[in-house]
């Protein structure tokens, strides 16, 4: 089947023009009770359009998976184009839904699982099929509306084969398994131009150390990510190799922990110049760290990659995937953004859900504007505190003892500790300590809100 479904794109959304930019003076009407106060695609922002230094994307699996239940309760959603034919048939449809979405929002980029975009068959071969002539469709969708594709990736966690992990289950077959719906995606990636490959740890983490070889575990984590790269490299794909950290949830111990445990993986494997990775709001608070620290620390050891934006809730301990609307948080993660020199190949994905609640798919039309909005506001926000420079003025004041002789001399090795110490004691230094400044530097930001 290459035939779009016959199936009438039925209006899923009340909306039927794109959402607009009207500037902070947008006074809603019963004809356009939406419009973008900030998210204006064509200002410049440090020099490139405001749409290529955000990049947003609409993920697949969210936005038109998503059916609303939870562990307490089933579907709630009941979307129309999750029942009634053929699965295949219906796959076809969320696609029609998904374009019409990704056109109602304007955002240029879209992410998917395989199995969010196809559905699975009876065999692994059948299913790889599936995906690929979705992605039949996808290309002729894509061709007509501009749309492209940020990321793909492999769903390798929602099925039970999967309950012990993929590459680090302790069933080799279940390996292969993965390889082979990891080959079929990166090479659907690569045919829909994907500007990047993501590869979340879905399973690959343990319930308990009583039943687990860690080490073992390891080393087939790391011996497939080599697979992936050599496949890369053989297929030409020109796409970034990304890993999404995250320190718990589905299993008890995730391996991709945070950012520095994914840095030391990859310097183990020999990865550190092949891999970056695709950091997420509500992982790195898991984590306990903020967004900003893990986007600052990838990009002091060069593995920065893409951004999935969602925000946690300070008073629930897992992944809740809301769609973020802090715009001190977002403007502090983007600051960091800049300040490592932009988004690159990467770009900013809402990995985010709607609540249970939230039943109407026009909801998916304001979950999504509002971020894309406020994201906007924040990216305006982190432009003052990067042209402003005071901030980085402070930063390099801080330090900037480090570029005197002194400085240079011990950072480039020219003193062993021995000579560090006699011309210490020679010299007779007094270092004095001086103000870190915290509180005037959040008074500066405050004023850039
Ligand atoms: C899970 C998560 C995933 C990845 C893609 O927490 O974030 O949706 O982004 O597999
Ligand atoms: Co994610």
């Amino acid at each position: 089947m290459t035939q779009d479904p016959a199936s009438t794109p039925a209006p899923y959304f009340s909306f039927s023009k794109p959402i607009a930019f009207r500037g902070t003076g947008f006074v809603p009407t019963a004809d356009e009770p939406l419009a973008y106060r900030y998210y204006d695609k064509n200002r410049l922002v440090l020099g490139k359009r405001m749409e290529d230094q955000l990049r947003f994307a609409t993920c697949y699996w969210h936005s038109f998976v998503g059916n609303g239940s939870d562990p307490f309760g089933d579907a709630s959603f009941l979307r129309p184009w999750h029942t009634g034919g053929d699965p295949l048939q219906m796959a076809l449809r969320k696609a029609d839904v998904a374009f019409e979405l990704f056109r109602l929002l304007d955002t240029p980029f879209f992410t998917f699982h395989d199995r969010d975009a196809a559905p699975e068959a009876a065999t692994l071969a059948e299913s790889n099929a599936h995906l690929r002539l979705v992605a039949d469709v996808f290309e002729r969708k894509m061709e007509a509306t501009g749309v492209r594709l940020l990321w793909g990736t492999a769903n390798l966690f929602s099925h039970r084969r999967y309950m012990a992990g993929a590459a680090t289950n302790p069933d080799p077959e279940v390996f292969s398994y993965a390889a082979a719906q990891v080959k079929n995606v990166l090479e659907v990636t690569h045919r829909l131009q994907g500007h990047n490959y993501v590869l979340w740890g879905g399973r690959e983490g343990y319930e308990t150390l009583l039943n687990t070889d860690m080490k073992r575990e390891l080393a087939q984590l790391g011996r497939f990510l080599n697979l992936v790269v050599e496949h890369k490299h053989k297929i030409g794909f020109t796409g970034q190799i990304l890993i999404e950290p995250k320190p718990a949830e589905p299993t008890k111990h995730q391996y991709d922990y945070d950012v520095g445990t994914v840095y030391g993986f990859l310097k183990a494997h020999g990865l550190d110049k092949e891999v970056k990775v695709n950091l997420e709001q509500n992982h790195a608070l898991l984590a306990g760290h903020t967004f900003e620290h893990e986007i600052a620390l990838a990009n002091a050891l060069g593995i920065f990659g893409s951004l999935d934006m969602n925000r946690g809730d300070e008073m629930l301990g897992w992944d809740t995937d809301q769609f973020p609307n802090n715009l001190q948080q977002v403007a502090a993660a983007l600051y960091e953004v800049l300040r490592g020199g932009g988004i690159g190949q990467g770009g900013l994905n809402f990995d985010a859900k709607l609540r249970r609640q939230s039943i109407d798919p026009d909801d998916l039309v304001w979950a999504h504007a509002t971020s894309m909005d406020l994201c906007a506001r924040a990216l305006l926000v982190a432009e003052k505190m990067v042209l402003d420079g005071a901030l980085q003025q402070h930063v390099a004041q801080r330090y900037r003892a480090w570029d005197t002789p002194r400085g240079r001399t011990i950072l480039e090795g020219g003193h062993s500790l021995e000579a560090l110490a006699l011309e210490a004691e020679a010299e007779g230094i007094d270092p004095q300590p001086r103000s870190a400044r915290q509180e005037r530097l959040e008074h500066l930001v405050s004023s850039y809100l």
